[in-house]
């Protein structure tokens, strides 16, 4: 052993250095003669003293900043290191090119399209090992690996495309042009991965910071579920996730760490290219960002790889013998760092290795223009290679790669390592002919100049090389699939008669929801394939009796005997178990549930998840990875339970839900419902589920449920259709109706309340209808409305809710939910319109004090249908107020969202 390597014998403070170095020398001996093993006993015994609270020792939380894998430790590099060089210099110049032609208006693009080079440039050799040696596709009898890429460099993957034959030029011309494409007759190229918009290529949205990382260790996490379900065989397949270190800051990046180590996902790999910048500067100026997340992965029990410099480093650090590098390494902050990544050979001959005679003796071999060309880990494709390598060997747990780059890696004075760098989408003659240079690209000064696309010739090595490679890793990737099978949906009497026919009996939405699960659980085809989903909520939703029936999913099954052990409600945990419980994450929850949404495309195995959660907690709380999952063409449920400003009573402001379904009404593929009763929430379940698993149509739905226990009514013949549209008639008219009265969700039984009080109170007939749905409706009545507005000459077509509420009836609307929400169907309709809505904080108390506050109650819907009357003509003008006083209503209370 060469004791002196670690530059610790160089630690200040040394009161007694023959004294240390005896010890040293002793424990060298030990390591020579008795092996390792045995080194490391000994160590454990010391640590075992040194943790006296005499002593006070704690082990250091990370290791120097070298490599975590030795040279000797380095395997061979299994490929063409020339050619794959080359390949990836070609890759590294269409991406550029790309993005500077998309910006030029000279090519037909316009500066406000915008893109990256910087990020590729830094991440292209991480990605190039991968593309080369690791990333498997999916073949017939491999189920392939699942890759992350980062967002921002994904003019690299379109590149890549373009060499494999997938993409042509006019496709890489149209980089960021998705709209005008079309009109080339060219394939359009979305700024970040989007399944929506590229659903034959990219399988991950990652363009918001953080979904990526979280959402892949959700699936490798998914991927052990199918497995040990016995429901699909995922073994050998491995997640892999290239991000950024800026984004690790993101919270959904690092909320799951531990979760990924707890479960032992040896089959998630995460690359970080720590290029030490963001967009605006430095991750950690003052710091060292790969120390920083080393210490949190291991923490977290990860398996850290630390890939910091490249080979030709190796030389300097063998003739280091007294740690020069490492103890000047320690004392470089990361905001150093990037400016020796800017500054050129002769700059950091002077301000790094001239720091130390050591160090300068170091580089006295090299010229200006090999320090120059020092590369950091991240770009050196042996290097890589070895990582990734020794990262696919981990055994039971996940692995980090920390790969340190240099951002705008070769952009030479337009970009490396700038601190504006991240944004440069522009590049000059004299910067286009020096990139040339220094990847040594086969164009010409014109061509590099007009930014000409480059491929090979078929037949040239680099082809088909690069061809070999994929067909000996399955073919290309990224590439998304949806083809799978479809899945019967049982009939619904078979699971749902209950609620059809509920004749009166007490129940919650929510109660409701649970049985029919229980019953969907007990089908023969679709049971297994139902994913239920909680986060820390199944006794609120009463959902108990499923932890014994169908079990909670533990990758180790369980290890103590629950407490509850002999009730029919025991906690049981269960290597097949089919529930996720999720613990308190709604972020890992949903992720859980896209996991689940998306498996019919990433495995060719549809799953229908189920995920009920706090509405408040959805939408509002998560709801930019709810877009995502919306991009990625998710199919399932989303159930927003204890649903409701008014319906949730004492829980508050915090928890009160008034506004989950305006958000989800902006969501393309959400279908969202408001069921005020069972028999109704049974229909679109099943029309959910055939819509998605029978049909496979990709689109979600968001149904919210209300933990209030009523009189479940039957549900009408012949009103299913009605209630999937969004809107049926509850009662007919009881004389001559004067007035349409709207309700959904629990503000229904106000309003079929209210009509009862205006019959009796105010001789006022009116018609109930049950909203089930006002997107819906807004949804198909936009669609009729620009159908007409584009054909004006065509006979004008109807909408369902312009025919269900045609004529001058005035209409009154009331819902749970804010005003927005009903609202959204008043411009489709001739009738005037009214609504009331919970608008405002919600407050704890009970239902029916909510609901007077909010002025959503009985009395209130009767006020507005009389106001609504009057202002027509049909009554007096004097009979609102008599209503006002006959109820108590307070006039001049503060209105509720004002307080
Ligand atoms: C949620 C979210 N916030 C902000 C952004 C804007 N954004 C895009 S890339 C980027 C910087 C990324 O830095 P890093 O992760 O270090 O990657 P690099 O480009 O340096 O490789 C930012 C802030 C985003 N895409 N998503």
């Amino acid at each position: 052993m060469k004791d002196d390597s670690s530059g610790l014998r160089f630690q200040t403070g040394d009161s007694d250095p023959q004294e240390t170095a005896e010890w040293r020398a002793a424990f060298a001996a030990v390591l020579e003669h008795a092996g390792p093993e045995r080194a490391r006993f000994l160590l454990d015994q010391l640590a075992a003293l040194a943790r006296h609270p005499r002593v006070g020792w704690e082990p250091p939380r990370g290791t120097p900043y070298a490599n975590s894998i030795p040279v000797e430790q380095q395997p061979p590099f299994p490929g063409d290191l020339a050619i794959e060089e080359r390949l990836a210099s070609i890759m590294r110049w269409n991406a550029l090119a790309m993005v500077v032609r998309a910006n030029q208006a000279e090519s037909g693009g316009s500066a406000e399209l915008g893109g990256h080079i910087a990020s590729y440039a830094s991440a292209a050799d991480l990605f190039e090992v991968g593309f080369n040696h690791f990333f498997r596709a999916r073949t017939a009898s491999f189920g392939g690996d699942l890759v992350f890429y980062q967002p921002h460099s994904a003019p690299g993957v379109y590149a890549r495309a373009f060499l494999e034959g997938r993409l042509d030029a006019s496709a890489l011309a149209h980089y960021r042009q998705e709209l005008s494409a079309k009109a080339h007759r060219a394939q359009g190229l979305s700024s970040y991965p989007h399944p929506w918009l590229m659903p034959d290529f990219w399988q991950f949205p990652t363009g918001s910071m953080g979904i990526g990382p979280i959402s892949s260790i959700y699936q490798a996490r998914f991927m052990r579920y199918l497995q040990h379900r016995g429901v699909q065989a995922t073994e050998g397949r491995t997640v892999w996730g290239v991000f950024g270190d800026g984004e690790m800051d993101e919270p959904e990046s690092m909320s799951a760490l531990t979760l990924a180590a707890r479960e032992g996902l040896d089959n998630l790999i995460w690359v970080v290219n720590c290029n030490l910048q963001r967009l605006d500067g430095p991750v950690r100026g003052n710091g060292r960002i790969v120390d920083e997340l080393e210490a949190l992965f291991s923490g977290a029990g990860w398996h850290v790889i630390k890939l910091v410099w490249g080979s030709d480093w190796d030389g300097l650090f063998a003739r280091d013998t007294h740690g020069a590098l490492l103890r000047a390494f320690a004392a470089t902050v990361d905001g150093q760092f990037q400016t020796f990544a800017a500054k050129d050979g002769r700059y950091n001959r002077e301000h790094f290795f001239g720091q130390d005679p050591e160090l300068a003796a170091l580089a006295q071999g090299l010229t200006d223009e090999q320090i120059d060309r020092l590369k950091r880990g991240g770009h050196d494709l042996v290097k890589i290679h070895a990582a990734y390598a020794e990262a696919l060997r981990t055994r039971g747990r996940p692995t980090v790669v920390l790969a340190q780059t240099k951002k705008g890696y070769g952009m030479g004075e337009a970009g490396q390592g700038r601190m504006t760098t991240h944004q440069q989408k522009k590049l000059a003659g004299e910067d286009l002919i020096a990139f040339r240079n220094r990847f040594q690209l086969p164009l010409g000064d014109e061509q590099a100049k007009n930014l000409e696309f480059f491929k090979p010739a078929d037949d040239a090595p680099e082809m088909r090389y690069l061809h070999a490679r994929r067909a000996a890793l399955g073919g290309f990737i990224p590439a998304r699939r949806s083809d799978c099978a479809p899945v019967a949906v049982p009939e619904l009497a078979r699971w749902a008669e209950f609620a059809l026919r509920a004749d009166g009996k007490e129940m919650s939405t929510t109660m409701a929801f649970v049985r029919m699960l229980g019953g969907l659980l007990k089908q023969p085809e679709l049971g297994a394939r139902i994913v239920p989903i909680v986060a820390d909520e199944a006794r609120t939703f009463g959902m108990a009796n499923l932890f014994k029936q169908v079990g909670i999913y533990s990758n180790v099954g369980q290890k103590y005997e629950p407490e509850d052990i002999g009730s029919v409600l025991s906690y049981r945990e269960a290597t097949d178990g089919q529930i996720l419980e999720e613990g308190i994450s709604e972020a890992g929850a949903l992720s859980s549930w896209v996991a689940a949404a998306t498996s019919y495309s990433v495995h060719g195995t549809a799953m229908l998840p189920f995920y009920i959660y706090y509405s408040m907690f959805g939408f509002q709380r998560v709801g930019d990875l709810i877009w995502a999952a919306a991009d990625q063409r998710s199919r399932g449920f989303l159930l927003g339970a204890t649903a409701g400003r008014t319906t949730l009573g004492g829980e508050g402001l915090q928890h009160q839900d008034g506004a989950s379904l305006v958000i989800a009404a902006t969501v393309p593929n959400c279908r969202s419902y408001d069921p005020a009763f069972a028999g109704e929430f049974a229909v679109i379940l099943d029309h959910g589920m055939r819509e998605m698993l029978e049909q496979q149509r990709d689109v979600f739905y968001y149904v919210t449920l209300g933990n209030e226990n009523q009189a479940q009514p039957s549900l009408p013949e012949g009103v299913a259709a009605d209630v999937v549209r969004g809107l049926y008639r509850y009662a007919p008219a009881r004389g001559d109706a004067q007035l349409r009265l709207l309700g959904s969700g629990a503000i229904l039984r106000e309003v079929i309340a209210a009509a009862d009080l205006l019959r009796a109170d105010w001789g006022v007939d009116t018609e109930v209808w049950s909203a089930t749905s006002y997107s819906e409706l807004a949804r198909e009545a936009r669609a009729v409305e620009r159908w007409n507005r584009l054909h004006p000459d065509a006979a004008p077509r109807t909408s369902h809710v312009g025919r269900s509420l045609a004529g001058p009836l005035p209409i009154v609307a009331a819902s749970d939910y804010v005003r927005a929400w009903p609202l959204s169907i008043a411009p489709y309709l001739a009738a005037p319109f009214s609504a009331l809505g919970t608008d405002g904080f919600g407050r704890s108390d009970t239902r029916s004090a909510l609901r007077r506050f909010f002025e959503v109650d009985r009395q209130h819907v009767v006020l507005a249908a009389l106001h609504a009357l009057a202002r027509a003509g049909t009554l007096a003008r004097r009979v609102p107020a008599e209503a006002i006083v006959r109820y108590g209503l307070a006039a001049d209370a503060v209105a509720p969202w004002e307080t």
